[in-house]
């Protein structure tokens, strides 16, 4: 037996110790990593842990608990030290030793799935201080459907410099502050260094004034004095108001030569510093090893919540049970079943009355009966609501102190949308989905990787999807971003050619569960394409052929979106010249190749023309058409023009398509 304190006697700096000396010694094993921010701010997290924080270590996922976020994810072994000592179950020490390691739930960065209790991945700078605004909204959202009963709780963030230097932090507190999320708590690591070193060298904006701008309360006090914590956050916790709590620390605190210094960053501390640290904390224990006592106090924080989430448990089962089961599905992220009927009968309506509309505006029809079989769908636009189409007869939008809404007004904030929409949809119990032009996912993109990486569920409605915007021009023409949507690993782009295609792609975005879907949808009108009624969702193998041959196809036309009504009129052309070919709707081409070859192979055939046609630039076709197969596109940027105009201009029109295979057939 190590110690035989009891657990009450041991004292904070015990505590705050354990988490600084269990995160030297991960570094030092796994020979990388950041010790200095761990060490930095254990006194701040081991306030918050003990003091404050509603979590019940038994179970990280309870609904009604306290959220923290660590924004710096490059300190992630602070929060690796506190889920083991407080006893989430899997977080055990070998974890620890395995840290970077592969297969370990302690990876380099937090990841939200793959260890339990990290509430969202962070690592990319200022990502988790704006995922966190998603949350608090959530709590606020979910509050105003549930109640105090059910939700309440509330949103913690550290943040490091590098956090509140990266732009999106602008974004994100201008939002927070805006819709005065009180229950955001954003502990600010404010130790003045970087990798460059001293903070003075590229910065000097004084951050508590800046917060306070935004409409924030925010202060400053010493991050190594645990009264001082326990009164600011106490303070934080009654402000009506999000509030920034400036910590004053030291990186790398209790080393004799690299506290204080960018050496206490990103690099094991060496077996001097390290020895030196532990000296300092009169800590005088093998690596790894916890002496019990101060086992048995973290073990307890972990429980203190217990009972609070058993009282918790007990008000959900005394609700009727159909409030009860709703509750506990959207919680879980599972969907209703009125989604598919929903799209369904709007499908027959569509084909019984066919709708020749921009697809912004079919999705809009879409939305007009999911929002309705969806509860939990949350939409929203970064400032073009009338051109995105977005906001449904029936959504109220939510405003500051009043959450009772389905709409949210993001502003002109692409990224801190991308990124609140990762923190909605992670906090449980809804489903985000935020529109800009698509040319602007370039603003959105860190935030909506993050989304792809993790898993999570957003939905992005991106409409004025290519030249076919016309007037405004090259710089809102995106041309090469289906293709970079396209090209990023579990993020899957609709692009519907019809407002048939359009409710499918909706219901294909909102059926998936395991991560976002882009919707690129047009300005233009276009013509309904599919005229007769399918109960399948044919968008759902990511291509089909929409319209056959009359016999055997010499040619087969490729096209998404807006390209598909000009690829059925070169197939007219081409049978007027008795050349056979078919057309195939590509509404999706990342899900098509992510088939089976059989099925690819079937739907690809043998024709031996291809040809595909996007108004937008080449990269990815050639995985269908070949490297030899013809592309109509674009080849660089765009113009500003009527779109008609445009059109002709780069020889996206039918008669280019039938000359083109001609040309090729007479080869
Ligand atoms: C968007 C982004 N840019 C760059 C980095 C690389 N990076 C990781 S930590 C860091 C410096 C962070 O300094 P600070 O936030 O003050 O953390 P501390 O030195 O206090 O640990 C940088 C530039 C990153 N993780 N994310």
């Amino acid at each position: 037996m190590l110690n035989t304190v009891p657990a009450d006697r041991v004292t904070h700096s015990d505590l705050a110790n354990a988490v600084r000396v269990l995160a030297m010694d991960a570094v030092e094993q796994a020979k990388s990593g950041h010790p200095g921010l761990p060490m930095g701010a254990a006194d701040i997290a081991t306030v918050l842990f003990t003091k404050f924080l509603k979590y019940d270590a038994a179970d990280p996922k309870w609904p009604d608990r306290d959220r923290f976020i660590l924004s710096a994810g490059h300190g992630s072994m602070l929060l690796y030290a506190l889920l083991h000592l407080t006893g989430v179950k899997g977080m055990t020490i070998e974890e620890l030793k395995n840290f970077r390691k592969l297969d370990s739930k302690t990876p380099g960065h937090p990841e939200n799935f793959m260890t339990p209790g990290v509430e969202t991945t962070t690592g990319p700078l200022g990502q988790g201080i704006a995922t966190a605004v998603g949350f608090a909204l959530a709590e606020r959202m979910l509050n105003a459907e549930y109640g105090d009963d059910l939700v309440d709780h509330y949103t913690y963030v550290l943040a490091s410099d590098g956090d509140l230097m990266e732009g999106i932090s602008q974004e994100a507190i201008a939002l927070a502050g805006h819709l005065k999320l009180n229950r955001m708590i954003v502990l600010w690591d404010d130790n003045e260094i970087s990798i460059d070193g001293p903070l003075s060298i590229s910065d000097s904006v004084d951050q508590v004034k800046r917060f306070q701008a935004c409409g924030w309360n925010a202060f400053r006090i010493d991050g190594h004095d645990p009264k001082a914590i326990q009164r600011a956050i106490s303070k934080a916790q009654k402000s009506d108001k999000p509030t920034l709590i400036a910590c004053k620390t030291t990186i790398g605190y209790g080393a004799p030569k690299k506290a204080g210094t960018s050496k206490a960053h990103g690099e094991p501390l060496g077996a001097e510093e390290l020895a030196g640290a532990k000296a300092t904390y009169g800590w005088s224990h093998e690596p790894f090893v916890i002496p019990e006592n101060i086992q048995a106090a973290w073990a307890k924080a972990g429980k203190k919540s217990r009972r609070v989430r058993k009282a918790w448990e007990d008000r959900l089962k005394a609700l009727p049970q159909d409030k009860r089961a709703e509750f506990e599905r959207r919680a879980k992220g599972e969907r209703p079943a009125a989604l598919a009927d929903a799209v369904a009968k709007l499908k027959d309506r569509l084909i019984a009355e066919p709708q020749n509309v921009a697809t912004r505006k079919a999705s809009e029809i879409a939305l007009e009966v999911i929002t309705e079989a969806v509860p939990e769908l949350v939409l929203g636009s970064a400032d073009l609501t009338p051109s995105n189409n977005t906001k449904t007869k029936n959504l109220t939008a939510i405003s500051p102190g009043n959450y009772a809404g389905r709409y949210i007004h993001y502003g002109i904030r692409e990224h801190g949308m991308a990124a609140a929409m990762n923190g909605i949809a992670l906090h449980g119990g809804y489903v985000p989905a935020g529109a800009t032009f698509l040319v602007f996912t370039d603003y959105a993109r860190p935030a909506m990787r993050i989304a792809a990486l993790a898993g999570i569920p957003a939905v992005y409605v991106m409409t004025h999807d290519s030249i076919g915007l016309g007037e405004d021009g090259p710089t809102h023409q995106p041309v090469e971003h289906l293709a970079a949507l396209r090209s990023m690993p579990k993020m899957r782009v609709f692009r519907p050619a019809d407002a048939v295609e359009t409710a499918e792609a909706w219901q294909m975005a909102l059926e998936r569960t395991d991560g976002p879907t882009t919707l690129a949808l047009t300005r233009q009108n276009l013509p309904q394409v599919r005229k007769e009624g399918d109960a399948k969702n044919l968008s759902a193998t990511g291509a089909y052929e929409l319209s056959p041959a009359n016999g055997k196809a010499r040619a087969t036309i490729f096209a998404s979106g807006s390209e598909v009504e000009i690829a059925l009129a070169a197939q007219k052309l081409l049978a007027e010249k008795n050349f056979e070919a078919r057309v195939v709707s590509v509404p999706s081409l990342d899900l098509f190749l992510a088939q089976p070859e059989k099925v690819r192979h079937e739907i690809i055939g043998d024709a031996p023309i291809k040809v595909a046609v996007e108004a937008a630039v080449r990269f990815g076709w050639d995985s269908v058409i070949g490297p030899d197969g013809i592309f109509v596109g674009m080849h660089g940027f765009g113009a500003s023009a009527p779109y008609k105009d445009l059109y002709k201009h780069f020889g996206i029109t039918p008669e280019a398509v039938a000359e083109k295979v001609l040309r090729t057939h007479n080869l």
